[in-house]
């Protein structure tokens, strides 16, 4: 039966009537309709005849959504179901779509289209939109070079080749993208504002929010996102989030837990950031609670070695290593310092800085470095270091060279030894580990492994531009804000010659001649952690610069955070494939940093007040909570 003969049915048929050949099958066809129309009621024909018009009516008034959506199927169609994924309807061939969950919910996709325009819902911003819209259209007729910059395909070799010319297209590029302060700034408070309703509804007083499945992880079951966040909101002005944080630490906050902790990663966030957040607001309990936390995680460096332990029972007072082994990361036991030095200074207990100095004095005068370089892990039974062999300033290592400098900065710049050992480190990196790419000469920092060198990098070492600035802005050699410039350029492409414009956790550097491009990534390291480390970068080299093209890249990143790890009920989520814009794939995790480091690195990013935690009146520990330089030493 065919279907339009149903009773009840209308059905208007142009094929399969079989009267009519090819040629008069125009006049066939008209012929036909008239008669079925003719078959109708004089009620069916009006309703007909109503619906047409009323869709013409629509169709009329809702041309430009119509046009726009048109615009949008492209970049992918929300799924009716809330934690679908944005599925693109363009016939690309894609992997199987893993059924967890995505940030496409009616606000993400509306937020993706505003932001394909560079805008969100604020009018200084939308000012912006104009820009970027413009940029955006020059994109699709051009392509975006190693430098960043839009380059007419035509002449795109030409201007590669001149890439260090003043009148290139970077150049111009960066002279015209001067943007108003006020909406950029404003934008990073929406963003923290929207982690923390995600963290208020689903997670409150819980280590770290599951965006997607609307729930939480519990890592230490101390608050740490809630602790982390104190002083970003506290420096973002959010006052009213700030008073609910803070009720909680007074009311709700208690460390007498039976509960092991990880002695680095609760002092660079639960210390440090209590003692940052007692120097900025002044108020007593977050120093009270600092203290309690510090004297707690004292048992960790009860070992034969004096190296600490990793973990920590802060309720029983008892420590231990990991469970297969006595080893403890060098980055771990290196990175503590400048939390237990302030608080050794505002108590003025001494134990806390006499322990974590022992450290330093026994690692400065340890075999086993090259050329300053030190392996990633050290015996907490001998105090030797173990697993020789491979030197990074990756994951275990890297935040050992960012306290050498960090605690001579301090402590007013009167340690030598942690000078000596931080140039020391800085030449290591220079003979050892630095090269360029191919095709395009990206400078990068590689790794060293049993002798043989390993063009591999990770997006934690993009602390280093920063560092280095930071070192130069205090005297250090020039060359150190040479390389830091470069480094940064190179952190930068990380992240836009991926498809999201979000850098993966690991690259690897293509250095043989002929390569068609820089940057290759393995399979297993397409995630991205909503990691601070480039926005970090990019706050110093802008603080010392003051060159906007900071700013720019800064105010890029914060846009693809948006539209590809904004989870619409409240939140962001950590994803596994950059380079997948159509399916990036959540990991329904927001880590703890993201508000700790990355919202407030990229606010005092855009601010253009240097005043706004001064870098020759603060130090940021290595989860970015400011620490006060020693008044002494000023
Ligand atoms: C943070 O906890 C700190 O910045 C640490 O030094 C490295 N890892 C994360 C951020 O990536």
């Amino acid at each position: 039966m065919h279907p339009g003969s149903r009773q009840g049915y209308v059905s208007i048929s142009f094929v399969g009537q079989g009267s009519g050949n090819y040629n008069n099958s125009k006049q066939w066809r008209r012929q036909s309709c008239w008669r079925k129309w003719k078959q109708l009621s004089r009620l069916q024909r009006s309703l007909i005849l109503f619906t047409l018009v009323l869709l013409f009516i629509c169709g009329i008034a809702s041309y430009p959504t119509v046009t726009e959506q048109f615009r949008g199927l492209t970049d992918g169609e929300q799924d009716t179901d809330t934690n679908s994924v944005l599925r693109p309807i363009t016939p690309h061939v894609l992997p199987e779509p893993v059924k967890q969950g995505h940030p496409s919910l009616p606000e993400q996709l509306s937020q993706n289209r505003l932001q394909r325009n560079g805008n969100t819902s604020d009018t200084a911003v939308e000012d912006k939109a104009a820009d970027n819209k413009k940029k955006k259209n020059r994109e699709e007729e051009g392509f975006v070079s190693w430098r960043g910059a839009v380059i007419d395909t035509d002449k795109a070799t030409e201007s590669i080749k001149d890439g260090e010319k003043e009148d290139s297209p970077a150049k111009q590029e960066v002279k015209l993208s001067k943007e108003p302060e006020a909406g950029w700034l404003k934008a990073v408070q929406e963003a923290f504002r929207h982690a923390w309703k995600g963290y208020k509804d689903f997670a409150w007083g819980h280590d770290e929010l599951r965006p997607i499945s609307k729930s939480y992880n519990e890592w230490f079951g101390l608050g740490l996102t809630l602790i982390d966040a104190l002083d970003t909101m506290w420096i973002l002005g959010l006052k009213e989030e700030f008073e609910e944080a803070k009720a909680w630490v007074a009311t709700e906050l208690t460390f007498n837990k039976n509960v092991d902790v990880n002695l680095f990663e609760s002092t660079i966030r639960i210390l440090g950031g209590l003692l940052s957040t007692y120097h900025l607001t002044g108020d007593t309990l977050f120093l009270d609670r600092a203290k309690d936390i510090g004297s707690r995680l004292m048992p960790a460096f009860n070992t034969p070695s004096r190296i600490p332990y990793s973990d920590v029972n802060i309720g029983k007072g008892t420590a231990h290593p990991p469970r297969w082994t006595s080893d403890s990361t060098v980055a771990e036991v290196t990175s503590i310092q400048l939390e237990f030095k302030e608080l050794s200074r505002l108590t003025q207990e001494p134990q806390y800085e006499a322990a974590v100095a022992e450290i330093m004095n026994h690692v400065h005068k340890l075999d086993g470095k090259v050329d300053g370089l030190v392996p990633m892990f050290i015996n907490t039974n001998n105090g030797q270091f173990t697993h020789q062999g491979i030197y990074t300033l990756g994951a275990r290592a890297d935040s050992y060279y960012e306290y050498l400098l960090k605690q001579w900065i301090q402590g007013g710049k009167k340690d030598n030894q942690l000078l000596e050992d931080y140039l020391q480190a800085i030449e290591g990196v220079k003979k050892n580990l630095l090269q360029k790419s191919s095709p395009n000469g990206l400078t990068f920092v590689g790794e060293l492994s049993h002798g043989q060198f390993s063009p591999k990098m990770d997006h934690l070492v993009c602390f280093l531009p920063g560092t280095l600035a930071l070192g130069a802005h205090n005297g250090l050699p020039a060359d150190h804000m040479d390389l830091a410039k470069q480094l940064m350029e190179t952190c930068y492409q990380m992240y836009v010659q991926m498809e999201t414009g979000l850098s993966p956790e690991i690259v690897h550097f293509n250095m043989h001649q002929g390569s068609t491009r820089d940057i290759d990534v393995k399979l297993a390291d397409r995630h991205n952690l909503l990691r601070p480390e480039t926005v970090e970068s990019l706050f110093y080299l802008y603080r010392f610069t003051k060159d906007r093209k900071y700013q720019d890249w800064g105010w890029e990143i914060l846009q693809k955070f948006n539209k590809y790890t904004k989870v619409s009920s409240g939140g962001y989520t950590s994803i596994n494939n950059v380079r997948d814009p159509d399916y990036p794939s959540p990991r329904d995790k927001m880590e703890s940093f993201f508000l700790g480091e990355t919202l407030k690195y990229l606010y005092l990013l855009f601010s253009d007040d240097p005043n706004l935690i001064s870098l020759d009146q603060y130090v940021f520990n290595t989860e970015a909570h400011p620490l006060p330089i020693w008044p002494s030493a000023a």
